[in-house]
């Protein structure tokens, strides 16, 4: 099949289908809920994966034992509130991080340490149990990862965590006041930008749903309107909000500092999913970042409710002259999802969801725009090409290609976007598609080796399919998605792997091993309640408050025993002294909610009340030595 003939094919059926997109969407749409027997039947022709290769290519992802990945994949940890940290392309997961879902395994929401980051109630239980993670992202230096944070949302409950990289935690979590549906995230990618402002990196956190502003339980949504947060990512404070008309869906930034967009699905203002698609376009919002910081440091500001974060106002109507205008709504088709930013840092990219169509900005255009060059906005529309249906997402291999995710017909259209461009401008003869690959099934993110960073590769993509049906074995009602391995190296994508990940990450980033140095032993002197000796252990009481401090030393706790009187508050302090790498213990005691581990030369502590007595057997919970059964201390609690 040539190339010619692939966007020809591409191309036709789409015009037909486009006006079922538009006219009946919501049957289309919920005949994709309930994904078909044989979702990719309505799907335009596909171009033929390379028969040939496609063995060598899968045995390329499959490690030999030792081998080490050459990639770490950054997964949002969906539902369980935790981010994955996968080796790729092995797509072996190698750890989660808990941050803001209670964990087992290292005691997160157990330890006053995690509780304090996690945030309590005035009773000391967690405020929130549950969490919905789509997008993490990883700190900038010129363009490229720097291995310091990374970030995650909760949709749920308007928070922002923040990971350090270099121990793998979550240290802060931080709320957006007056957000419901925190969805969209991206940090600055250059850092500083600008000496003239006090400048650290910045974290740009889009709010999905619009709610009346003090909230006082309206009924009217077209009162209702949502904000754009800026957090500081050092302080991890919220800076100033900007007030929008619509909706927030995924957040991206420019290389350069100057703008970030968000896209929009709701510029109707609807409550309802019919009212949400009652129009044919939507629209991609840019932000002026120098002009709202100035408008924050003249003053010129509201706050809402007790929140005491300047708003600036973002509105269309108070954004009309470009010449002071702080926001640029750029019309842009049908509830769009998904804005991406070019490697290049000359383009965003905004994904058509009930258009087939993708978007191509032109950053220059919009800064045009906002200096008083460019007379239309919606000039600054380079390109607005058909895709195929339902695309979401999109991601770049550093060579000019962008790769689309199509939700509707199970596909990833790989295309060109100076040839979009060419063909936007009337060049018809420009082929812009170059090639499509079925997936399984319907994907949602997309993400390549390094993509939206200067160093984008175009080794491999990853897709996260939302339904997995037939791919894995069955277990029950519940179905895994199914994450597959793209190679993107050569003209043709092919196929690599397949892999069931639980549900839902939405979104990764994927970007080269040697950009991280994490170090794996702790520092004792980094926790201020460090017992650095086993002779300081023991059980120190002020009338009820007990605490009880101790060490560990593989196969030993300091404290073989220790005494308590029923109904004491007690506060265990627990210091790992092992320093050897991997030596991590951990303390459990039975029937009393206490589990949680100490890395070598960490330092954690829980507290409880010993409220009934008798005697418990605390233990280790980590196996680290032969005699690691025999690592106990009994907690002796009087009647
Ligand atoms: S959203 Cu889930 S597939 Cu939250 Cu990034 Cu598009
Ligand atoms: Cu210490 Cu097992
Ligand atoms: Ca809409």
């Amino acid at each position: 099949m040539s190339d010619n003939k692939l966007q020809e094919d591409s191309a036709s059926p789409m015009l037909g289908r486009r006006k079922f997109i538009n006219y009946t969407a919501l049957a289309g749409l919920a005949g994709v809920a309930a994904c078909s027997e044989k979702p990719s039947t309505a799907a335009p022709p596909v171009a033929p994966v390379p028969a040939a290769g496609g063995g060598d290519h899968a045995a390329s992802v499959h490690l030999k034992p030792g081998e080490l990945d050459t990639y770490y994949g950054f997964w949002s940890g969906g539902h369980t509130g935790d981010m994955r940290v996968l080796g790729m392309p092995s797509g072996r997961e190698i750890t989660r991080i808990p941050c803001f879902a209670p964990d087992a395994l290292v005691g997160w929401g157990i330890t006053n340490e995690s509780k304090k980051v996690m945030g309590t109630k005035a009773d000391g239980s967690l405020r929130y149990n549950v969490a919905d993670t789509h997008h993490v992202h990883a700190s900038y230096k010129d363009g490229n990862y720097d291995g310091r944070y990374a970030w995650i949302n909760d949709k749920i409950n308007a928070r922002v965590a923040r990971i350090r990289l270099d121990y793998f935690v979550c240290d802060k979590i931080t709320d957006l006041p007056n957000v419901q549906g925190f969805h969209g995230i991206f940090p600055d990618k250059a850092d500083p930008v600008d000496a003239a402002i006090n400048y650290t990196t910045r974290v740009f956190c889009g709010g999905e749903f619009s709610i009346p502003l003090p909230n006082t339980g309206s009924d009217d949504a077209s009162q209702y309107r949502s904000l754009f947060s800026c957090v500081d990512a050092e302080t991890m404070e919220v800076r100033w909000q900007v007030l929008l008309d619509g909706n927030c869906d995924l957040v991206a930034t420019s290389y350069d500092g100057k703008l970030a967009a968000t896209n929009q699905y709701n510029v109707e203002m609807g409550a309802s999913y019919e009212d949400m698609m009652a129009a044919e376009r939507d629209a991609c919002v840019f932000f002026n970042i120098a002009r709202i910081e100035a408008a924050v440091k003249a003053g010129s500001f509201k706050t809402y409710g007790d929140s005491k974060v300047p708003v600036v106002d973002g509105t269309r109507a108070a954004n009309q002259d470009p010449a002071t205008a702080l926001t640029a709504y750029v019309s842009v088709p049908k509830n769009p999802h998904g804005v991406n930013a070019s490697p290049d840092g000359k383009y965003f990219i905004c994904a058509g969801k009930l258009s087939p169509t993708g978007s191509v900005i032109e950053l220059s255009r919009v800064l045009d725009y906002f200096d008083g060059k460019l007379a239309k906005l919606d000039d600054a529309i380079v390109a607005e090409v058909e895709l195929g249906l339902g695309p979401l997402h999109t991601a770049f291999d550093g060579r000019g290609n962008a790769y689309t995710t199509l939700f509707l017909d199970s596909q990833v259209v790989k295309w060109n976007v100076e040839a979009a461009i060419k063909f936007h401008a009337g060049d018809k003869t420009a082929q812009y598609v170059l090639d499509r690959l079925d997936l399984s099934y319907q994907p949602g993110h997309l993400n390549a080796t390094q993509s939206e960073t200067r160093a984008a590769d175009g080794k491999y993509l990853a897709v996260g399919c939302k339904f997995s049906k037939d791919r894995f074995l069955p277990v029950g009602p519940l179905h895994p998605e199914n994450e597959q391995l793209i190679d993107i190296s050569g003209d043709k994508m092919v196929l690599l792997a397949d892999h069931p990940v639980r549900g839902e990450p939405h979104d990764f980033i994927i970007f080269k091993r040697d950009l991280l140095r994490p170090k794996q032993v702790y520092t004792l002197e980094d926790f201020p309640h460090a017992i650095k000796d086993p002779k300081e252990s023991g059980v120190f009481r002020d009338g009820r408050k007990v605490t009880v401090k101790m060490t560990s030393q593989a196969p030993a706790f300091s404290l073989r025993d220790f005494k308590l009187k029923k109904g004491d508050e007690v506060t265990l302090i627990l210091t790992n002294l092992d320093k050897v790498e991997d030596l991590t213990h951990g303390f459990a005691i039975p029937n009393h909610n206490v589990n949680f581990i100490v890395n070598p030369q960490e330092t954690a502590s829980v507290t409880f009340t010993a409220d009934k007595a008798g005697v418990f057997w605390c233990y280790c919970t980590h196996f680290c030595h032969a005699l690691h059964l025999e690592m106990r201390s009994r907690m002796i609690v009087e009647g």
